[in-house]
């Protein structure tokens, strides 16, 4: 099966059970992937090797029945004991040399960049798709780095060719507003799995960011 990349589909969703209003993995993923969602990351910070290995399985079987890609954030070792499609790291992460050579080719590999020399670094390196953000201020992510607001990207979709997702406070208000600064792709955490309805908040989501299309 093709890994599908975030120039190939417009959300990327990524969990986090401290956001999903109590709901189990298994029930926010299907929802989310029965939405036609094609790209789900599994993001979680606190729970212990073991349980988080269970859960990529898990993710794993539902995104293979699905048809969708699967990435594991900051694993590399879940990344590769659940078969995962690719793995997702940050600037202070393992440098990604290192995680190739640990997953190698078949794997795809996300870096998060916040600047124009974090890009063009990651490019050079050869990651397969660019993190682009926070776009705006973000209360899911810890130590997370300053906005770097609509100017960042509008310079990545000018100068960078390898695809990219934006991330960071996108909600279904202002992602259009996100598309049109040049965002094939968003990515999603509070807005979509601390949704109530998660089918329907995708179906807008995707309306909004295509109301210019
Ligand atoms: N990386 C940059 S911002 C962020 C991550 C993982 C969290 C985005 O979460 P939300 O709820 O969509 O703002
Ligand atoms: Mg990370």
């Amino acid at each position: 099966m093709p890994v599908i990349l975030p120039n190939e589909t417009d959300i990327y969703a990524l969990t986090d059970s401290r956001l999903s209003l109590g709901r189990p993995l298994e029930t926010v993923v299907s929802a989310l992937l029965g939405a036609g969602v094609r790209i789900i990351q599994y993001r979680e910070k606190k729970l212990k090797g073991g349980e988080m290995l269970e859960q990529c399985r898990l993710m794993r079987r539902l995104t293979r029945e699905a048809g969708a890609c699967f990435i594991v954030d900051d694993h590399i070792d879940l990344a590769m004991l659940a078969e995962a499609d690719g793995v997702h790291i940050g600037q202070e992460d393992i440098p990604l040399p290192d995680v190739r050579a640990l997953v190698g080719g078949k794997m795809c590999i996300g870096l998060s960049t916040h600047c124009p020399e974090q890009a063009k670094e990651a490019v050079r390196l050869g990651a397969d798709y660019l993190g682009v953000g926070p776009i705006f201020a973000t209360q899911t992510k810890e130590d997370v780095t300053a906005p770097v607001g609509y100017a960042y990207l509008d310079w990545v979709a000018a100068n960078i060719s390898t695809p990219f997702v934006a991330i960071g406070g996108i909600k279904e208000h202002n992602i259009a507003e996100v598309a049109a600064h040049g965002a094939k792709c968003c990515a999603l955490v509070s807005e979509l799995v601390g949704a109530e309805d998660i089918a329907g908040k995708v179906a807008a989501v995707r309306r909004a960011m295509h109301q210019a299309d």
